[in-house]
């Protein structure tokens, strides 16, 4: 009777470590909502792009106080634009802000590693890229740079990713996204007790 009680609970405890290590593992999804800034653009106007500010945000993003940003589509007057993305984010805006950029707070797990990916066309420009207190700049990047990767580790349970125009014209994202890197050690210790806790209790039995 005691014997099978300690199974029980050792089963339990098994479970919950399998849990918990799968609940990290199911977190290796995107992050970032409208990442690749195609949702609540609505209409692009005549001119094929749309402005956003803090007035009119666009859909997952907080647009800067000092933001204009704004929303590209295939068919604008701005024909670099290349085929693959249908829309993308100029954060320089069509008044070439400086300062101008947009913000999105992710759920995030404290010591968590994170790659931040996005597509970056900046010409004759400069864009900061920002994760909690990690930063990067991407300056004149004029052949449009597909999933360039940045490394960051989350300090908390909320990071702020953000992207600001620093200098002239055309700063381009698109494909934004925040995916978990490698679990930590912590997470595959975890998953592997669970897994060794439920062979050995088919073991027993
Ligand atoms: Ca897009």
């Amino acid at each position: 009777m005691t014997q099978g009680l300690d199974m029980t609970m050792n089963t339990k405890l098994a479970m919950s470590g399998l849990v918990g290590a799968l609940g990290v593992l199911a977190n290796a999804q995107n992050l970032v909502t409208n990442g690749n800034f195609e949702s609540g653009t609505g209409s692009l106007g005549a001119n094929g792009w749309a402005t956003f500010t803090t007035a009119s945000p666009l859909t997952g993003w907080t647009v800067l106080p000092t933001g204009n940003v704004i929303v590209v589509g295939q068919g604008s007057t701005f024909t670099w634009l290349t085929p693959s993305p249908s829309k993308e984010m100029d954060l320089s805006g069509v008044a070439d802000t400086v300062g101008s950029g947009i913000k999105q707070t992710l759920a995030t797990v404290a010591g968590q590693t994170y790659d931040l990916k996005l597509d970056v066309y900046s010409v004759t420009g400069s864009i900061e890229i920002n994760a909690g207190s990690s930063t990067w700049t991407r300056t004149n990047v004029s052949t449009r740079s597909l999933g360039e990767t940045f490394t960051f580790t989350a300090n908390s349970a909320s990071t702020d990713i953000s992207f600001i125009s620093r200098a002239g014209i055309w700063n381009h994202i698109d494909n934004v996204s925040v995916v978990a890197a490698v679990p930590e050690p912590a997470t595959m210790a975890a998953l592997g007790l669970g897994v060794v806790g439920l062979f050995r209790r088919k073991r027993s039995k």
